[in-house]
């Protein structure tokens, strides 16, 4: 993968790949909530991802590649495991984005995580200064009761990744779907 100079802007975010595995597991579970909830807009499990950090709309991608290698620097490989159904919830009438928690390294990932904060801020990126919950994104506006819920956390779930890199993805809508690709990754 290579990194480009460009002067335009790119939608841009950082985010944990998924195995396999991971991938087939929250298939899954999206099958099993669009079943139980109503209306949402459902994440395709190809685009299924962990954010880092969300970067929005920036044509800096030599110091993103920059930051990224330098937040990975000190890091090892580290494991994370899907956990459970969990929800954000919006203000008022029961919408919420539907997704899966994480488990394992989370202490590996919280340090990744803050080290990346640290090498952007160094680059000029404002802080995200919004509380880090590591989670894949499952679906938005996302409509059930209670019992849903309480079901959906029933599912098991044991898929593992071995987290061995993160991944710079730049998000367009084409057609009305999002496409993220890879731009540049850094391994550790
Ligand atoms: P999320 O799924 O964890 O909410 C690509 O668009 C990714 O960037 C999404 O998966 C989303 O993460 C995150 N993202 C998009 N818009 C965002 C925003 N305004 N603030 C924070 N994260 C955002």
């Amino acid at each position: 993968m290579t990194v480009y100079d460009t002067e335009v802007n790119m939608r841009l975010f950082i985010a944990i790949g998924l195995s396999d595995g991971m991938r087939r597991e929250l298939a899954g579970v999206s099958k099993a909530l669009k079943e139980r909830s109503s209306g949402g807009r459902f994440v395709p499990v190809e685009n299924m991802h962990i954010t880092l950090r969300f970067l929005g709309e920036t044509d800096a991608l030599y110091d993103i590649a920059d930051a990224m290698r330098e937040a990975c620097r000190d890091i090892r490989p580290f494991t994370l495991a899907l956990s459970e159904y969990d929800f954000f919830d919006k203000a008022a009438g029961g919408k919420r984005t539907a997704l899966v928690t994480v488990r394992g390294g989370l202490n590996e990932l919280s340090i990744l995580h803050e080290a990346l904060e640290a090498a952007l801020a160094d680059r000029g990126f404002p802080r995200d200064h919004k509380r880090y919950v590591p989670h894949i994104t499952l679906g938005r506006n996302v409509e059930h009761d209670e019992l849903v819920t309480a079901e959906m956390k029933r599912i098991p779930l044991s898929a593992e990744t071995t987290v061995s890199g993160i991944t710079l993805f730049e998000s367009v809508r084409v057609r009305g779907r999002m496409v993220y690709t890879p731009l540049h990754r850094e391994r550790f």
